[in-house]
């Protein structure tokens, strides 16, 4: 469903899996940070409320959204978190070096997700212009960061 149709910040509370005991890892990129720190504190502000200690949130930050494979890939391989969520925001510019940055941050993380036993959690926000992002980061279109947080609390939930 395109997010336009969908605000990434609803969900059925009643349908979230409590998060007691978790310990989550978030990885975030500097670059767009106005748009990157309101979905890590959205996601932190998620987790919290439903139920994971702010003790057992982990935050790292990185430089890009490209590092995020390695931040995340740390976080997995430490052994230290039930599931690791990675936070950035990719703005089109005038060179394909946006598609680059988009491609490699989806192939990177997919392959976390295949080879080790943590659910990373895609929180990167890819768009043509910066309102985009700001209407997807605590705008009208809600906050991805959210959404990850919701998304890895089912995983944990079925999973770990
Ligand atoms: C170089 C670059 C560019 C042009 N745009 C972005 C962006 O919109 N969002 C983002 O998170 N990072 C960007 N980067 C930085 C790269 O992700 C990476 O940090 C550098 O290429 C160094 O590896």
């Amino acid at each position: 469903m395109a997010t336009e149709l969908k605000n990434l910040s609803q969900y059925d509370p009643t349908k979230v899996a409590n998060g007691k005991g978790r310990k989550v890892g978030i990885v975030y990129a500097e670059w767009n940070d106005e748009i990157t720190y309101a979905l890590r504190d959205g996601a932190v502000k998620t987790l919290v409320e439903n139920g994971v200690d702010e003790n057992d949130i982990t935050l790292a930050s990185v430089p890009g959204s490209f590092e995020l494979i390695f931040g995340a890939s740390q976080m997995v391989k430490s052994g230290s978190y039930d599931a690791v969520i990675a936070i950035g925001c990719v703005i089109r510019g005038d060179t394909p070096h946006f598609d680059y940055i988009c491609e490699g941050v989806t192939a990177g993380l997919a392959k976390l997700n295949v080879e080790f036993n943590v659910p990373v959690i895609f929180g990167l926000i890819t768009t043509n212009n910066l309102l985009q992002a700001q209407e997807r980061a605590g705008g009208r279109l809600g906050n991805k960061g959210d959404e990850c947080a919701v998304t890895a609390l089912q995983m944990m939930a079925q999973f770990k």
